[in-house]
Parts: C-alpha cells; structure tokens; sequence
C-alpha cells in the first residue's frame, strides 16, 4: 500500500498550508491529466480553502477504470468474509479519526459539528452492517423439478462500479456505495462532489489503511461533464450509482442504459410531515423544526412541506416560527451554532429566488427570507430560516425541491385531504405523520406514496440497515441500505448440479 502518502485530516483552522489532493488511482496519487486544480473553500468562510483537488477528464476516469478493471481479476476471487473484514477494520480506523473527519467535513460542507459527526458515525454504522452481510450474501437453496439433482443460486459481484456522490452527506453516502460493492467482490471509481471531495478522501484512506487493495477503489475529483459523463458512459463500467438532483439522474439513466448497465438512482424529495389535531404539538414542533432546518434543509429527506390540520394550524404556525426565528444561524465550527450555511453562491442564489417565487404566487412569508448580511456572516452563504404558511399545493414552493432552509406549511381538513396533498407531488422519498390515533397511523404507513414513512418523528433520520430510497422521481426502484445495497451490487447465477449420471430434459422427463 501507498499509504504513506495518503494525506491526513486537515487540522481546524486556515492556519496551516492548504493541501494538495490528488486523483487516488491504483493505489497511488496521480495528478489530472489536464493539468488543472480547483479549490474546495469553507462555505461559512470563504477566505478558507480547505483543500486543492483535481480537475480531472476522461483520461484519468479511463485510468481509474483500467486499475479497477485490473484489481478485480483478484479481488473477485477473495473471499467475501475476509473481504468484509478489511471494512470491519475501516469502521474502527473512522471510529480513532472520527472527529478530526467531522471538523474536516464541516469545514468543507459547513453543517454543524454535531452533525458531522452524524455524518461519520453513519458510514461506521454503514461499515459494520456491510462488514456482517460479508458472512451473509444468502441465495435461495431449492429442491430441483428432477431426481438427482442440485439447485441453488449466488450472487456474483458484478465488476466495475461507477459512483457520483452528492456533497450533503459527504462520507454517509459514499459508504452507502462503497461498502455493499467491494464487500460484494466489485471494485470501484469514485467521483465525489466538488463541493465536498476531502471527506470521501477520508473514507478511502481508512480503507487503504485498513488493508483494501491497489485499484479497488479509485478516486478522481472534477465537475460532472468531465468526470460523471466519461464514467456513465465507460464501457467497462458495469454499474452507475448516482446520488443527485432528478434532472441529473435523467441524464446518467439515459446514459446507462444505452450499454445495459445496472443504475441506481436516489434523486429528489419534496418530503411532507403531517400534523393532525391530535398530535404532541410539542414533539411536532420539535420534529418540524428538526427535519426542515438541520442540514441547513439541504438533505434529500428534507421536511420541505408541513401539512397541517386546521383545529392545530394556527398555534402550530404560532409556536414553530417563533422558534425558527431563535435558531442560531453561523459557523458550524462553534458548538451553539444550529444551522450553517447554504453550500455555495448558486445554492443560496436558488434558495432565495424561491423566495421570491413563493411571495409571487401568494405565499405568505412569516419568517426570514434574507440573507444574512451581518458582518460575521459577509464571507459565507448564511441565509435565514424561511417559513411560508397558507400554502396552496399546487404553488411551486410546494411542489418543488429547494434544497434550502424554506419550510412551506399547507392546511389540511383531515387525514385524507393530507395524504392527498402529501402525495400530490413528482416526489417519493420521505413522509412523517405525528397522530396519537394508532389506526390512523396504519392508514398513512399504507397510504403514503414514499419509500419512507415516519411515526411521531420528521423526515430525517434514516438508519443504514433499512432500506433508503423513494417513489416516483425520487429514483429508479432501488434501494440503498440494508439488503437492497447487496442486491444493487450483486448479480443472480442460479446453478444447476445434475448427478443423475443421465440427461435429464427439464419440463419434459417428468416420469409420467
Ligand atoms: C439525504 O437526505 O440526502 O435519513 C441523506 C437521513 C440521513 C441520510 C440523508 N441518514 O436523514
């Protein structure tokens, strides 16, 4: 292994030199081939380069493709609990660099520490789960239709796994990738967003470092005409994870499937959380408050819409903005912080221009709506929290995904009016409901269109071992987490072991 040159999590602070990263292609760090870098800057601090990556082209993804191509020849043929075991041994590497990776990922992606932290600690829970699917890996054992006969089916890796990777969960989701497809014999080139590519730098080196093998996971950083094109389009590649917006998923689907390759897409969200009248309001508040703000709203899961039945509506509108207004907005660094900043200029640009379209359509605006221009907040991209209430359904700010912190809350007449305007939308991914009516709760499990539903907690918080994913443009019908992953990363041999010394015509020797 390379690892002596594999960097080390940066230190807090700009005070030390800013590094260099560079593409991690078997084994080894290489530079682009064009010759070209771009910088990975602090949100809440722009005067902070936190890193400087490589703007990488199709020469390095082909590269990255021949070294995983050729480190598959061997890692296919470990077996899989010793392949697990090396991602054991990662999850317990995390768990020493935990925090020096969390304060790396705030810098880098500006939510706050303890979320961070979150973040991390969901790739180790990620790593143990896959590291025990590794002793796992069921396939159907069946009585044959024949006498003296065997049958039986495995699951084989597939071979070379593209994967592009969004920057709000910058190590989380990666693990959701990464883990299931080596612990399933794949190997794999990795494009992190550039927005955030140091933290998925920290995963691979606990890899590395762990014992994984030259070329079984590759790193190339860039924008995604050049990196995330080249690799869907790859001929070799045989899989394409993509964790991203729909209209990018679209393209990437498209791609995928002029070559046939398995495609896994996790896209938007427009996810709603029903108040009904007989809810803890307390525990709703709590839980609206949670959903819409943490991740500064920007999570797939995002609590975007609130729907509320109209015996609570106004002391629910009431008491959620008069906290939303206290939520302390600033530096993910400092500990009393509760929301960062948006991820870059176009982010916040876009958050604040629903704003707008939302006022335009006659929203009404009850809480924030600027940005923030304070002069602790002039170098990063702060914005308040954003609250609209009498939200009609069918207005854009409740049909659209934003990505930021803007919580639209809609009325409802009961729980079927909610679940209709839960499921009026392109979206599938998360759904919340907040009831004491356990009968009711049953309906909404059953009647909510999304690939997660939530009692008595908001839309965020999935667990690793479940399966992750939605309806409708939210994806493509996979699952990311729990079994789904090894399906994802898997492909089906059914075996046939015929000792009848005999041939045996199957559907027609039936001894009749
Ligand atoms: C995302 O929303 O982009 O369920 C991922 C959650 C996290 C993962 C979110 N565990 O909120």
């Amino acid at each position: 292994m390379a690892t002596e040159t594999l960097p080390t999590p940066a230190t807090i602070g700009n005070t030390h030199p800013t590094k260099v990263y560079k593409n991690f292609i078997d084994g080894e760090w290489v530079e682009s081939s064009m010759g070209e870098t771009f910088e990975d800057r602090n949100p809440a601090d722009t005067r902070d380069v936190v890193g400087i990556f490589q703007k990488s082209g199709k020469a390095d993804v082909d590269a990255a493709v021949d070294a995983a191509k050729r480190a598959f020849a061997r890692w296919r043929l470990v077996p899989a609990p010793r392949r697990a075991e090396l991602v054991f041994k990662a999850a317990e590497i995390l768990i020493e660099r935990k925090e020096e990776c969390a304060r790396d990922m705030t810098r880098e992606m500006g939510k706050v520490l303890a979320e961070t932290r979150g973040d991390v600690q969901e790739a180790i829970d990620c790593a143990y789960y896959m590291a025990g699917e590794g002793r796992r890996m069921f396939g159907p054992t069946v009585p044959s239709e024949l006498p003296n006969k065997f049958a039986m089916a495995v699951r084989q890796p597939i071979g070379i796994c593209g994967m592009i990777t969004p920057w709000n969960f910058p190590m989380a989701i990666p693990s959701w990738k990464l883990l299931p497809a080596i612990v399933c014999g794949n190997t794999c080139v990795i494009k992190p967003a550039q927005d955030t590519p140091l933290s998925t730098f920290h995963l691979v080196r606990a890899l590395a470092d762990a014992g994984v093998p030259h070329g079984v996971i590759n790193i190339v950083t860039g924008f995604g005409p050049d990196v995330g094109t080249p690799l869907a389009e790859h001929s070799d590649v045989r899989a394409i994870s993509l964790t991203g917006s729909s209209a990018v998923g679209r393209i990437v689907g498209q791609t995928a499937a002029k070559s046939f390759k398995h495609c896994s897409l996790e896209l938007g969200g427009k996810n709603p959380m029903i108040v009904l009248d007989d809810a803890n309001l307390d525990l709703a508040i709590e839980g609206g408050l949670w959903g819409g703000f943490g991740t500064t709203g920007q999570r797939c899961t995002a609590t975007s819409r609130i729907i509320v039945q109209k015996g609570v509506y106004s002391e629910f509108i009431e008491r959620y903005v008069e906290r939303a207004k206290k939520l302390k907005v600033g530096n993910g660094l400092d500990e009393t912080v509760e929301m960062g900043p948006a991820i870059n200029e176009r982010q916040l640009a876009t958050d604040l221009s629903y704003v707008d379209i939302a006022k335009n359509e006659g929203a009404k605006l009850v809480c924030g709506g600027n940005r923030l221009t304070e002069s602790k907040y002039q170098y990063g991209f702060f914005m308040e929290p954003t609250v609209f209430i009498d939200v009609d359904p069918q207005m854009r700010i409740a049909q659209e995904e934003v990505f930021g912190p803007v919580v639209a809350i809609i009325p409802c007449d009961d729980l079927e009016d909610a679940i209709g305007i839960a499921n009026g939308i392109e979206y599938g991914l998360s759904s919340a409901l907040y009831t004491k009516d356990v009968n009711r709760a049953f309906s909404a499990i059953r009647d909510l269109d999304a690939g997660i539903t939530y009692i008595n907690a908001p839309t965020i918080g999935a667990e690793v071992h479940l399966p992750f994913g939605g309806t409708k443009a939210t994806g493509n019908g996979h699952r990311e987490g729990g079994i789904g992953a090894i399906d994802f990363y898997t492909e089906w041999k059914s075996v046939y072991v015929d000792y009848s010394d005999k041939l045996q015509k199957a559907q027609i020797d039936r001894g009749e």
